[in-house]
């Protein structure tokens, strides 16, 4: 197998629970093939910098044969310069009393400097796809911080939403999740989401899709949190390595991707939304000409709604 040159992925939040199963599935050949070798940063605010140091140690220590190269910093132009992929999945959670004003304001900072490092240093062609919640709105500022870049290069991750679709179908028929097409997760990464099934080949009960399945999904974070103690990692590393390698491969069946509306749909033109999409030549393309029934347009309005009062916040942030 002859290699090729090696691509430089930049993991923001690089000490976190997330990043700690997303760095070795990168590091695997997972995202960009097992014939490219890889150039990592990590991304760490200084407070925790040193704790990606012992991640690196560990990269190091799996002697992983596409790493090229480890970096540790909290730079952001050393993180973000040259860089073909960005994984933004660091954010500050919400502490206890927080208001969702007050956190997406903390993560509007943070993703506004991230956004202008990227335009300012990142290789022209980045795909950036943002983990850190509230994902959809994050990516929103990230784009708008980036002027130079078309803000198609900015994806919100809400493949985990249709992953979780897909287990619990496969759940409830027996079948394999591979089994399953034309699923998609429409609006935002919130309990709004609307996981649908309509034009899929599912055969479920509706009374069961409506009243349990789509509750489950949508809050299916909780659940875990309640159940294991902590939030999803692998499973959400999981899914930011299938975005990512769906964008860099392409998809035949439709994939969920929230990324920047063209109007379709309904769905104002620039919100970050979960949509049923095809990736092709390294674009996704928002699936044309579906027809929705009441119930289905009722669902995504709502999500829709949610990411306009988001938008909204973060106003002054998106000025300029
Ligand atoms: P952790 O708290 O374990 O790790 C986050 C890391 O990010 C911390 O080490 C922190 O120091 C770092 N960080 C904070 N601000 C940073 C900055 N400005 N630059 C670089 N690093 C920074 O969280 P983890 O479990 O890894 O989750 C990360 C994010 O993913 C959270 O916002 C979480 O809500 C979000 N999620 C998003 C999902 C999705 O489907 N879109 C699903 C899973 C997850 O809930």
């Amino acid at each position: 197998m002859s290699m090729t040159q090696p691509v430089k992925v930049t993991v923001t939040g690089a000490a976190g629970n997330i990043a700690y199963s997303l760095l070795w599935r990168i590091a695997a050949g997972d995202v960009f093939g097992k014939d490219t070798p890889v150039d990592l940063a990590l991304l760490e605010i200084p407070a925790v910098v040193e704790k990606a140091e012992g991640v690196a140690m560990e990269l190091r220590d799996s002697a992983l044969p596409l790493v090229n190269s480890i970096t540790v910093t909290d730079d952001l132009k050393v993180a973000f310069e040259d860089a073909s992929a960005a994984f933004l999945v660091g954010s500050r959670p919400r502490s206890k009393g927080m208001e969702r004003a007050d956190l997406l304001e903390a993560n509007g900072a943070i993703f506004t400097e991230q956004g202008k490092a990227i335009n300012d240093y990142a290789a022209r062609d980045v795909r950036v796809l943002v983990v850190g919640n509230p994902a959809n709105t994050n990516a929103l500022i990230a784009a708008h911080s980036a002027p130079d870049l078309d803000n198609s290069q900015f994806n919100a991750l809400m493949r985990l939403d249709h992953n979780r679709t897909l287990g619990q179908l496969a759940a409830k028929t027996g079948k394999a999740t591979k089994d399953f097409s034309k699923i998609a997760v429409w609006g935002n990464h919130s309990a709004t989401q609307f996981p649908d099934i309509a034009f899929s080949n599912a055969e479920v009960d509706e009374q069961w899709y409506r009243e349990e399945m789509i509750p489950k999904v949508a809050k299916r974070g909780a659940e875990i949190i309640e159940v294991r103690g902590s939030s999803s990692a692998a499973s959400a590393a999981s899914a930011a390595v299938d975005h990512m390698h769906d964008w860099v491969h392409g998809t035949e069946d439709w994939r969920t991707a929230a990324v920047p509306s063209d109007g379709s749909y309904g769905v104002d033109e620039g919100l970050i939304c979960g949509f049923p999409t095809i990736c092709r030549d390294g674009k996704w393309e928002i699936v044309q000409g579906l027809e929705l029934s009441d119930f289905q347009k009722e669902r995504i309005e709502a999500s829709v709604q949610e990411l306009r009062e988001e938008r909204e916040a973060v106003a002054h942030l998106l000025k300029g």
